[in-house]
């Protein structure tokens, strides 16, 4: 066997965020930087001689060549097989699915998810372990003490493999096989969901649907799923052809960048429903005729119409949702008298719960619903998901979401984004505020009475780990909530998200605008912060 050991002296900016390494391509670029990354990685893992790992990625720029690199790297430090997806591609939640059904020891997936991409956007990798899910917080922290010492790492001197050709290959001794990356994870759709009945769904003459692929890596899952699978036609997917730079676009599904989407179904003769999902297909949207569902919302939704979904109608055993997430599910999950966990921010804090079966459904407000099918959020699962419940319910993506509203309240909610400010800045925001708010406990703070404050820390309740400082919480006895953190994912900057939500439950004004029912909290949030005179900023970039 070929392998080289190759000096190296360490990088100083390998701290994996809410999701793993994400920088610049030309970062990722640099001699040695994804190559370090990766060996951090493998010094942090076990016994993985003689293990198999998947490999794959978004197909944004960069993710043949990190795949040829992150192979010849499995082999050198003893990997005995890696299961690869065609090209490179494998979307996060079809990834996820192959580690588990092939009893993967782990995968390596290459995404910087909604991130745009290129020559000059960003790059990204991420452990996942051998449940399928993002590798938790001691293995990321091990990740990054290793990348800290690094001097060497060990690589195969071998020519590039075939990505394209299906089948059997062997580098320097590791046997690798070339799937279809799309047939494993749409055989898991199938046993789900009621294909037959949202089948007879999309063929009623009154049904159309819009998915819009972004130009990312949902094209493939989608034509094959929605069009060959359930027979929607050609026209039902758009932006379907998968391109590295995603067409120049942004792949993130809302309001904001999922703009063509957004014109069709808000414009006239809009189809049923419409749907997005993002760079790595782990992120939906979903849109009715005329009707945004906010993600917080479509999750509580789910939960309460999940006993329509063959894969679900035994029952929910409890409901997972990150602490910047609506309190929407909550409600659900009390009338099912099922748990309820809040989580911090990231689909790694799920895996413990779903593995001990504490919760079966998940959800983010970033657009980001998934269950225990597989350890990841699931774009396209959560658009089966709306199908088979429409198909279920005869009845419109708005009229499902009011009469939700009308049994459990409405949660108001938004989140405004405020992206690439000077890091010192934001940070100052961050501490000043925190200093702030053991004083703010009890004051009327928009008429309504802040009935705690803190910087959110989580317990784990299964293995009982602590993650601290997960973002500064002001809550109302009235159940309305600000909360601000900075993102850990952005590559310029600091992005500080401010999360807006308030509780109604009268009949008569649960149909308001959002920006306009949550006025009051949104200027008291800028006015505890002082945004708007630190950053500069009148507006925030995105509200979602
Ligand atoms: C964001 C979202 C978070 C999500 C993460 C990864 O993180 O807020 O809910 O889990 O992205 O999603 P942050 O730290 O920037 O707020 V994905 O689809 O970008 O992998
Ligand atoms: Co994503």
């Amino acid at each position: 066997m070929a392998t080289v050991t190759i000096a190296t002296s360490p990088f100083d900016d390998q701290r994996p965020g809410t999701s793993g390494l994400r920088k610049k391509v030309t970062v990722f670029q640099q001699a040695h930087y994804l190559e370090n990354f990766v060996q951090s990685i493998f010094h942090a893992l076990e016994n993985i001689q003689g293990k198999t790992l998947v490999i794959g990625g978004d197909g944004r720029f960069y993710n043949e060549q990190a795949t040829q690199i992150i192979l010849k790297m499995a082999a050198a430090n003893g990997f005995a097989h890696a299961i690869v997806g065609q090209n490179g591609l494998l979307s996060t939640p079809a990834a996820s699915c192959i580690i588990r059904k092939y009893k993967a020891f782990g995968g390596i997936i290459l995404s910087a998810s909604h991130n745009p991409a290129g020559p000059d956007g960003d790059f990204g990798i991420k452990y996942n372990v051998s449940n399928g899910g993002p590798a938790p917080e001691n293995i990321t922290d091990s990740i990054f003490t290793n990348t800290k010492t690094l001097t060497s790492y060990l690589i195969v001197d071998e020519d590039d493999i075939s990505l394209e050709t299906i089948g059997s290959q062997s580098l320097a001794g590791m046997s690798i096989d070339i799937i279809d990356p799309v047939s494993d994870y749409a055989e898991l759709m199938t046993e789900l969901f009621d294909f037959e009945a949202i089948k007879t769904l999309i063929s009623s003459n009154d049904f159309r649907m819009c998915f819009d692929a972004m130009h990312a890596i949902t094209g493939p899952y989608a034509k094959e799923i929605l069009q060959n699978r359930l027979g929607a036609p050609a026209s039902s997917v758009i932006n379907g052809e998968p391109l590295t730079d995603f067409g120049n676009g942004h792949p993130d599904p809302n309001l904001t960048y999922a703009k063509q989407l957004v014109d069709i179904m808000f414009g006239s003769n809009p189809p049923t429903i419409g749907a997005a999902s993002d760079g790595d297909g782990d992120r939906n949207m979903i849109l009715g005729a005329n009707f945004f569902v906010t993600p917080s919302d479509s999750l509580a939704i789910m939960a309460a119409n999940a006993h329509l979904i063959p894969a679900y109608k035994e029952g929910l055993s409890g409901i997972a949702r990150s602490m910047p997430t609506s309190q929407a599910p909550d409600r659900v999950a009390e009338k099912l008298g099922i748990e309820c966990h809040e989580t911090p921010t990231g689909w790694k804090f799920f895996g413990n719960l779903l593995d001990a079966n504490r919760a079966t459904l998940c959800g983010e407000e970033s657009f980001g619903t998934g269950s225990n099918h597989i350890r990841e959020k699931d774009g396209l699962w959560a658009v089966l998901f709306w199908l088979n419940i429409l198909a279920e319910r005869q009845q419109s993506v708005a009229e499902i979401v009011a009469e939700h509203w009308q049994i459990y309240g409405r949660n108001y909610y938004t989140r405004h984004d405020y992206e690439a400010i000077p890091t010192d800045i934001a940070q100052q925001l961050m501490s000043d505020l925190e200093a702030k708010q053991p004083e703010l406990i009890g004051k009327i703070i928009a008429g309504q009475t802040v009935s705690y404050a803190d910087n959110f820390s989580y317990t784990d309740p299964v293995d009982n780990s602590i993650s601290n400082h997960q973002g500064l919480r002001i809550g109302f006895d009235n159940g309305a909530r600000i909360i601000l953190r900075l993102s850990g994912t952005g590559t310029e900057g600091a992005t500080l998200r401010v999360y807006i939500e308030a509780y109604e439950d009268n009949a008569d004004k649960l149909h308001q605008e959002t920006q306009t029912a949550l006025k009051p909290l949104i200027l008291a949030a800028d006015d505890l912060a002082q945004i708007t005179l630190r950053t500069g900023r009148t507006e925030p970039t995105v509200i979602t």
